[in-house]
């Protein structure tokens, strides 16, 4: 089959209904992939728009926890595709299919659609997380998945050892056979002859079907799985099946300004949210969003230019080193190394340094904020300083080990 065929009979499916709990309020009412991103993106327009770009065009997103932004999300700005070319975008949420459970975990989302999967008439199914930051073209797994005749393939990256425990730990041979998995061990195999990095699984999965659908079958009836391929189906393949490693260095879109490094990120904590809406901050960064061959894709609405209001008296109203989205006015104050995200205020002798404001915030006059995420439609009121006393914040906000403050608008509504 060629290439452009097998894209064609492929079913890409974004597993989108976890709850990412360690991103603490941030996703209290939402799921992690929309949770936003980087100014003007929610994290799920990145596998969405691989997808695209991939020419993967038949797309399902499994959605479960608080999925109403989600959903609206989806539905405002990916509902061009056209299903006379029998290219789609569908929102598949929990409902009950095959008996009363909820999706009881990732391999169970994937069974709970098998009907629909079927239906798709697809030879590959390619189950992609919701959450993670990244650019990769799938066709190029898809290529090395079919030239290896493997059942199921597996993306995967090197990581710190250090880090290693938070991902399914891989040992592949000389030909990316995977010889040995782990989901999340306590205590990470490190490759060989590199004791600093281990192999981690992307949670990237590619299928063939009528392997997958057999499994998904079998796993569905056992009584002790959890029903997660990180934990069951993927270590219960390694000596069973043909599974197979894809290095992710051969698949993702490199930054030519960074040419040995394939930047990839599951914003899984606070910090690592933080850091990678830091990076987009730097004179060149790591994610490049300018790429237009290889363009991150969102829902667009009417908004105005961002606008400065400098005060020359004061000397200030200014933005230095940041990201200032659609909608946003910055009047006679100062941003620096910051993030914002479309339609935020700040008011006159604020200082905002290294933070991230979500879209809809208003930082009231006189408040000095620093390394501080404040979610969505927050109203900081006028004198409030946050970033400067660890304890205050500890009692008053939500503060990461890492120092990294996050306030929500009920944290403000208890302090009035
Ligand atoms: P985790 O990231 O811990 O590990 P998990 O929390 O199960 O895996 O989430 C994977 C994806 O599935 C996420 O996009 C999440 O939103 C979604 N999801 C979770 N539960 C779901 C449910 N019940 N219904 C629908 N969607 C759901 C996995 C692998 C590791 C690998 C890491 C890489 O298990 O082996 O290293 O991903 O980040
Ligand atoms: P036991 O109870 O003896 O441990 P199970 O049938 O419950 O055996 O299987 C153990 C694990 O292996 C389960 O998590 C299940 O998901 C996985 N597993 C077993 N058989 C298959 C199969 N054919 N395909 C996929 N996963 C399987």
């Amino acid at each position: 089959m060629d290439l452009n065929t097998a894209r064609m009979k492929t079913l890409s499916l974004i597993l989108a209904g976890g709850r990412g709990s360690r991103l603490k309020q941030l996703t209290d009412n939402r799921s992690k992939p929309a949770v936003p991103i980087a100014g003007k993106y929610k994290i799920i327009d990145f596998p969405l728009s691989n997808c695209i770009n991939s020419g993967m065009r038949k797309i399902a997103v499994l959605t479960q926890y608080r999925s109403h932004t989600l959903n609206q999300h989806v539905q405002r700005g990916w509902n061009f595709l056209r299903s006379d070319f029998n290219e789609f975008i569908e929102l598949w949420p929990a409902q009950q299919q095959t008996g009363s459970d909820w999706y009881r975990g990732t391999a169970d989302a994937v069974y709970q659609n098998l009907k629909m999967i079927n239906e798709s008439k697809s030879e590959y199914v390619l189950i992609l997380a919701g959450d993670h930051v990244y650019k990769q073209d799938y066709s190029i797994m898809l290529k090395e998945h079919i030239e290896s005749g493997a059942d199921v393939s597996v993306a995967c990256i090197e990581v710190p050892v250090n880090e290693a425990d938070q991902f399914g730990i891989m040992h592949v041979d000389e030909s990316d056979n995977i010889i040995a998995f782990e989901e999340k061990p306590s205590n990470p195999p490190t490759m060989p002859g590199n004791p600093n990095v281990s192999l981690a699984s992307m949670g990237i999965y590619l299928f063939n079907a009528k392997f997958l659908q057999s499994h998904l079958q079998v796993d569905a009836e056992s009584l002790t799985s959890s029903h997660d391929f990180g934990k069951d189906l993927i270590p219960y393949f390694v000596g069973s099946s043909k599974i197979k490693a894809h290095h992710f260095s051969r698949s993702s879109i490199p930054n030519e300004n960074y040419p040995d490094r394939a930047y990839w990120r599951d914003v899984g904590t606070l910090a690592a949210y933080w850091e990678s809406n830091m990076d987009l901050t730097k004179l060149v960064p790591e994610l490049d969003l300018y790429d237009e061959g290889w363009p991150i894709r969102t829902a667009q609405y009417q908004r105005p230019a961002a606008k400065f209001n400098y005060n020359y008296e004061e000397r200030i109203g200014t933005a230095l080193n940041s990201v200032v989205s659609a909608g946003c006015i910055v009047s006679g104050s100062t941003v620096e190394q910051s993030i914002l995200f479309n339609n935020v205020r700040v008011n006159s002798y604020s200082h905002v340094k290294k933070s991230v404001i979500l879209p809809g915030c208003d930082i009231g006059r006189h408040c000095r904020l620093d390394r501080v995420i404040v979610d969505t439609d927050t109203k900081i009121p006028e004198g409030i300083v946050i970033g400067e006393d660890a304890a205050l914040d500890a009692e008053r906000f939500y503060r990461s080990s890492d120092g990294i403050v996050l306030v929500t608008q009920e944290m403000i509504n208890a302090l009035l």
